[in-house]
């Protein structure tokens, strides 16, 4: 089972459903004998991010580090997934221009603001309505859609086994795997 490194970008709203979606990717990835390796904000923002907030600026500080690291793990020709919510275009962009053409994949996970809102997994959106929290993704600080991602996937019209088997399909035709 031989495959190249690549990022797999995966940009969405907070509970849009990235983390779980990269959780079961990894779990399929696995069993057919890949190797991946997961960034998300429970191994990032707590270790190497810790000094970063929320404001514009520490979010693009968070996602150019993560850029850096994705490009070292593919130089060690792992499939490494992320999962932020990297509101920011330009941000986004700016780890494509660090990368090969075939390096970057961005993953839209796409799920409308309401949606998300009636998840709120975490209770967050709740705090951010009430003004406990500031600049929250969504109620008081941007999400810029991708304009050409290389896939996306709408977890308010898919279960998460048919998004797993989208994203598994698209990297087959694509001889990523
Ligand atoms: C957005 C926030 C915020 C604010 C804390 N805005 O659903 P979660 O909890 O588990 O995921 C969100 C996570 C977002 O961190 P990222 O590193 O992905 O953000 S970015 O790419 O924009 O740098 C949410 C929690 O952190 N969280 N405060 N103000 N999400």
């Amino acid at each position: 089972n031989k495959h190249k490194g690549a990022v797999l970008w995966f940009t969405g709203l907070s509970g849009s459903g990235k983390s779980t979606l990269t959780v079961a990717l990894e779990k399929e990835l696995h069993s057919i004998g890949l190797h991946t390796y997961r960034l998300d904000g429970d191994n990032v923002r707590h270790g190497l991010n810790r000094n970063l907030g929320f404001s514009p600026e520490d979010r693009k500080e968070n996602i150019r580090r993560i850029g850096e690291v994705g490009k070292l793990m593919v130089d060690a020709g792992l499939l490494t997934l992320t999962a932020f919510i990297s509101p920011y275009r330009e941000d986004r962009n700016e780890v494509r221009r660090l990368l090969e053409d075939s390096e970057f994949v961005e993953i839209y996970v796409k799920c409308s603001l309401e949606e998300c809102e009636t998840r709120d997994p975490k209770g967050l959106y709740k705090k951010a309505r009430a003004g406990e929290i500031k600049d929250f993704t969504g109620i008081d600080s941007p999400y810029e859609e991708p304009l050409s991602p290389e896939l996306i996937i709408d977890t308010e019209q898919l279960s998460l086994e048919e998004s797993v088997q989208t994203i598994i399909q698209f990297l087959i035709d694509k001889q990523y795997i």
